[in-house]
């Protein structure tokens, strides 16, 4: 599954490299975060600005086949480029978590059912609980469900 366009890897050398491994490989190796066992997916968005593909792992926060995207940065002061490039074209979103890539329909969210889908990311991976006291934004959090 795929969509149309131009794929630009990203300028960061471990980001691109766990892509295309991950990629190359059906999501058997470059599965986790470097050495902390815990899971990765692959997340395609189409650039705000350029159009182009840009291809970004994010952790697995995944319940009942739903998957959270939490633009966490690492509790950097800004929302990463992927945030913006997915609320400009919602409608251009691949998941790779295995080996079939699925086209997903998205959306952000906020009160109560960021809540719950907060706990969800935190249990999946704790360290999101620092990168949010970390930083004055609220961290963005979408799910995405395959497209019926
Ligand atoms: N980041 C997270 O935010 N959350 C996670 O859960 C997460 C997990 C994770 C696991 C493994 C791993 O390898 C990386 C992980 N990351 C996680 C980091 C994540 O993969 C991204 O690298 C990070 O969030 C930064 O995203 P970014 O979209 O800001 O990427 C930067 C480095 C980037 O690629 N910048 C490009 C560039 O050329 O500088 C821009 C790419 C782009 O989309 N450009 C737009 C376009 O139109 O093409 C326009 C850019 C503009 O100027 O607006």
């Amino acid at each position: 599954m795929t969509i149309d366009g131009e794929y630009e890897p990203s300028p960061w050398d471990w980001v691109r490299e766990q892509v295309e491994t991950y990629e190359r490989t059906g999501g058997r190796e470059a599965n986790t975060l470097r050495d902390t066992g815990l899971p990765v997916i692959v997340v395609t968005t189409r650039g705000n600005k350029s159009g182009k593909l840009r291809k970004t792992p994010l952790m697995r926060v995944e319940h009942d086949g739903e998957y959270a995207l939490v633009a966490s940065m690492g509790g950097a002061p800004k929302n990463p480029v992927w945030y913006y490039n997915l609320k400009a074209h919602p409608d251009a979103v691949v998941i790779q978590d295995g080996a079939e890539p699925f086209e997903a329909e998205l959306h952000e969210l906020s009160g109560d059912e960021r809540d719950v889908w907060w706990k969800r990311a935190v249990a999946a991976f704790p360290p999101y609980a620092e990168y949010q006291e970390k930083t004055e934004r609220v961290i963005p959090v979408f799910v995405a469900r395959p497209r019926a």
